[in-house]
């Protein structure tokens, strides 16, 4: 008769190795849950939809001059699950930095050049594409588009 004998070393290992395991595959499960967004590559089945960057200016009552960026259109929609290729146009203002909120995507778009975004969103939700540096009425903005994924 044999026995199989279970050493406590054995025990702390196989424990270990469980644990390795587990918070792998929960690293794993979290990342997928967390891919909202992702750009496929440029021109697979997607639809068009283009933008500007524009600019209003005004004079205040008492002389200051106001100045202010925007995206336009300023709210896009898309389907869930729909390849779209952004297609922004620099016009108004030398440089745009921009990012969209709660996914990786970012980009620049220049002046006299069109800067594509490819989009592919998994969940549904309003998606903020933020101008870093006129994302506040305090630096030239707001410069926020809404995309409405539904
Ligand atoms: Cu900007």
């Amino acid at each position: 008769m044999t026995f199989f004998v279970l050493k406590k070393r054995t025990i702390i290992l196989f424990l270990a190795v469980l644990t390795v395991v587990a918070s792998a595959a929960a690293v794993i499960y979290t990342r997928s849950e967390n891919v909202t967004a992702f750009s496929p590559a440029a021109g697979e089945n997607a639809r068009d939809i283009h933008m500007v960057t524009g600019e209003f200016t005004t004079n205040t009552a008492d002389g200051k001059e106001m100045e202010v960026y925007r995206w336009d259109p300023g709210t896009i929609f898309v389907e869930k699950g729909e390849n779209v290729n952004l297609k922004i146009l620099g016009v108004n203002g030398s440089e745009h930095p921009f990012y969209i909120e709660g996914t990786d995507i970012k980009g620049v778009v220049k002046k006299g050049e069109e800067t594509v975004v490819p989009l592919n969103f998994a969940k549904e939700g309003t998606y903020k594409l933020i101008c870093n540096v006129h994302s506040h009425h305090e630096n030239h903005g707001t410069m926020i588009a809404y995309i409405v994924v539904d």
